[in-house]
């Protein structure tokens, strides 16, 4: 078996944007009288800011102006929150992790549902590791379908059975396998059905995750 390419979800695998993207939300929700919190906000992790809209009115209906107003603000709140971010804002482990993962020859992508996803690498000062970022803008179909993860695959020339998926999101792992990528899940919630789940990337280095998917790979072999 052979890994060529890395694709990595953004936000909660490469950086914390989860909070931005909740305070934001949690900004408009106040302002419009609109019933949420920090527990509502977990069911907006990985999706779309449409998706993320419709959550967060639990069956609420709004005219398409209004909710288009409302995402139009949020993002305002949202993009105010990035401004602030800098090279301190990495996730432990990942500047690491990618440094090892472009000395082995890997190909490095990034698999955002974020519009945003290209200026947060910008402020993280990371956007030179990858040679290809998909985001918010590059594909129609959002995380679970497999969509964004083959886009940014076929700009690194590779295919999903050599790729790997890194996602905190059970949307974003069911997107990877539904993809045919190998899975890596970060962190801990509802991505239990990854090929191997790791508490971030600090618990990882590339050569034992190549190990390990190899192992995993040849034991299927042998199950046939
Ligand atoms: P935007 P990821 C996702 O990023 C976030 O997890 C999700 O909360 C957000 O709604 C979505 O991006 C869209 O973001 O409003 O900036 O376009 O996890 O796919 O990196
Ligand atoms: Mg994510």
């Amino acid at each position: 078996m052979q890994i060529r390419g890395f694709i990595f979800d953004l936000d909660g695998v490469i950086t914390d944007t989860a909070e931005f993207h909740y305070l934001a939300w949690q900004r408009l929700a106040d302002e419009e009288g609109l019933p949420f919190n920090r527990a509502d906000n977990e069911a907006l992790r990985g999706v779309s800011r449409r998706e993320s809209l419709n959550r967060m009115l639990k069956g609420k209906t709004i005219d398409e102006a209004t909710a288009q107003a409302y995402m139009e603000r949020k993002n305002i709140y949202y993009r105010d929150y990035l401004q602030r971010m800098t090279p301190a804002d990495l996730l432990p482990g990942v500047d690491t992790f990618l440094e090892e993962a472009r000395a082995a020859g890997i190909r490095l992508g990034i698999g955002s549902a974020s519009k945003n996803a290209g200026d947060a690498l910008e402020k993280l000062n990371i956007r030179h590791y990858f040679d290809a970022v998909g985001d918010g803008y590059s594909v129609v179909n959002t995380k679970p379908a497999p969509d964004l993860f083959l886009w940014t695959a076929g700009r690194l020339d590779v295919p999903p059975y050599e790729a790997v998926v890194f996602e905190d999101a059970e949307a974003g792992i069911d997107a990877a396998l539904a993809g045919g990528f190998w899975s890596v899940g970060v962190g801990a919630s509802n991505i239990h059905h990854a090929h191997l789940v790791v508490p971030g990337l600090a618990a990882l280095t590339v050569s034992d995750l190549l190990d390990r998917l190899t192992a995993l790979a040849d034991r299927r072999t042998r199950a046939g």
